[in-house]
């Protein structure tokens, strides 16, 4: 008798017709096999799916080129299928899941003819841990299969704890023909299932990360009363040894992994990293928030990563406690068969080969690597990895932090009032847009809570969640945003940012001990000058003053802004949300 995972994996076979099925067991071994298939036989078009690189510099790094076309996240091919279109809400694009089932099924109908199916079990989260989830993906590609190992924790003993139940999270992966054409990531959130095709990119095609553990998870969290976030977790020990845990929202370009692994600047202070990406949080038997890490790995940008913005992960990079390390379009030094990007240290190679494989030209002006070339390491290779990774309760957390990139008006920090306060100053928060980067007006792209790609349901019910959450906490963190990114009159970046912005955290977690007071303004909770620490900075006492400023004349295009974005989620958005807007409205017109 065959289990339900069984027969689904038949199933699935009988559609897409692999030449083979291989159930994989998540050992090293296992994976070494994979990049040797992935060397001597899978391709994409003439290039093979890994190429070693420099092992005595890299140990364990192996080189992956994209097809030209998947290089991305493709959010406009990127579909929430719940039976009505308003449960999806304005956040995600909508298909009815049984025409969504009808064309995946056409563009599957043999698409693995001539492959391997890879059979991926794995768990997001620790395996005993009450909020990890049992997950199965099939994939036709090494490079997917590989991916996943370091990403999750896949082991043959997930297929042991799934059983015959069918209460298991599916993933079906092809990368097809990598037609864009013929390219979708279809979710399907009451099946507990993500359906991807023609796309290898790691947000496309790891399902168990931005599909699974974001989309999917979220709308779980709903239904079971937890939050599924695109956070980071870290400790902060101070110089006594305490160690006071926070999980931060910031979206995509506002250094949300280097501040994961942050290398303090203030003497006795050390960073202890959970997670860079998502944080499950479940609201523990003591009335306070806990924190789990579901993911095994960092998949991170390249580009701009160096010893001077993130050290530990130029580290974590070059170990070679787990097998192995991927990197995915960087350029390649053809003298010495290492990887390079743009930002990484030292001189720029001589003799290079593009993210396309083709010999750069240093005065052609394009860019060696792709500005999305990423690197996927263990989790296992930081040494910075807090020890609490593994406990399966997770972590309590103090703070929460949410932020954007914001030149002018945000200021560095602010404390909100309670939790409903904190949960509005997540909904409005976002970054600007410049004219140059995207062709459009410049303006503010919000991005609430850094969710909006990833929230797998109504936003507006997203925030109602959140205000449920807060009420069943009898012990909530504060909440509070940031924004390093505040600029002076000629357009440079007051904060110093990286390693200094332990100065900001210090003051949260001194607030969170109730160590200082703050200063009341109508937008929030303020510093006092003196205790923001500047010891051994060169930033003047004006300067800060500057960073922490709240002119509320200058206010009125914001709470407008932020008035137009959440009126479009329209019954769903809470009214204390919108009330919260208003009261603030308010105070500034008086
Ligand atoms: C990511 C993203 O890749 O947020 O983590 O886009
Ligand atoms: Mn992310």
């Amino acid at each position: 008798m065959s289990t339900a995972l069984e027969k689904w994996v038949e199933e699935q076979a009988k559609l897409t017709e692999p030449d083979k099925i291989y159930w994989c067991d998540g050992s090293e071994e296992e994976a070494r096999g994979l990049i040797e298939i992935g060397m001597k036989e899978e391709k994409i078009g003439d290039t093979p799916i890994f190429t070693q690189l420099n092992q005595k510099n890299w140990p364990n790094a192996y080189f992956h080129r994209s097809h030209p076309t998947d290089v991305a996240r493709t959010e406009h091919l990127t579909f929430v299928c719940h039976p009505d279109k308003e449960t999806a809400g304005p956040n995600n694009n909508w298909m009815h899941p049984d025409e969504a089932k009808a064309k995946m099924t056409k563009l599957s109908d043999g698409c693995m003819h001539g492959k391997t199916m890879y059979v991926l079990p794995y768990m997001m989260g620790h395996p005993n841990s009450p909020y990890a989830k049992a997950c199965v993906q099939l994939t036709d590609v090494s490079y997917v299969a590989v991916s996943m190992r370091i990403m999750t924790r896949m082991s043959k003993t997930v297929i042991e704890k799934i059983g015959n139940s069918e209460n298991f999270v599916k993933g079906l992966h092809s990368v097809g023909d990598f037609d864009p054409d013929k390219r979708f990531i279809m979710h399907f959130p009451d099946e507990n299932f993500v359906w991807s095709i023609g796309s290898g990119y790691g947000g496309n095609a790891l399902l168990g990360k931005k599909c699974f553990s974001l989309r999917i998870a979220s709308w779980q969290g709903l239904k079971e009363d937890w939050l599924a976030e695109h956070m980071v977790i870290m400790g902060i020990e101070d110089p006594k040894g305490n160690i006071t845990y926070i999980a931060a929202a910031l979206p995509s370009a506002c250094g949300k992994t280097n501040l994961a692994m942050m290398q303090a600047a203030l003497p006795g202070y050390k960073i202890w990293t959970i997670g860079d990406d998502i944080a499950w949080m479940n609201i523990g038997p003591d009335g306070r928030l806990w924190a789990i890490n579901p993911e095994q790995g960092f998949f991170g940008v390249a580009s701009g990563t160096s010893l001077k913005t993130n050290p530990n992960m130029i580290r974590t990079l070059k170990n070679n406690r787990f097998y192995p390390t991927l990197f995915t379009n960087t350029a390649i030094n053809t003298d010495t068969n290492e990887p390079w990007w743009e930002g990484l240290d030292g001189e720029v190679p001589k003799n290079m080969i593009d993210w396309q494989g083709k010999k750069w030209d240093s005065s052609s002006g394009n860019k060696a690597a792709h500005p999305n070339a990423r690197f996927t390491a263990s989790i296992y290779n930081c040494d910075m990895l807090s020890k609490e990774y593994d406990n399966p309760k997770g972590v309590p957390i103090s703070a929460i932090i949410v932020g954007g990139r914001r030149n002018q008006l945000i200021p560095l920090v602010v404390e909100s009032f309670d939790w409903q306060h904190g949960v509005y100053l997540a909904a409005s928060m976002g970054s600007e847009t410049t004219a140059a980067a995207t062709g459009l007006k410049a303006g503010v792209r919000r991005d609430p809570m850094a969710m909006l790609p990833f929230c797998g349901y109504n936003m507006g019910k997203y925030f109602q969640h959140w205000l449920n959450i807060g009420k069943k906490l009898s012990n909530p963190p504060k909440i509070f945003s940031v924004n390093w990114f505040r600029t002076d009159e000629e357009g440079k970046f007051i904060w110093p940012g990286f390693g200094d912005n332990i100065r900001v955290l210090k003051w949260i977690i001194d607030r969170v001990n109730n160590k200082v007071q703050a200063k009341e303004t109508p937008i929030g909770l303020i510093p006092y000058l003196g205790d923001i620490c500047l010891e051994g900075l060169d930033v003047p006492k004006e300067r800060l003053q500057k960073l922490l400023e709240v002119k509320l004349d200058d206010w009125s295009e914001e709470i407008s802004g932020v008035e137009k974005f959440l009126s479009q989620f329209g019954r769903y958005i809470p009214n204390e949300i919108i009330d919260e807007n208003k009261k603030l409205a308010k105070e500034i017109n008086e």
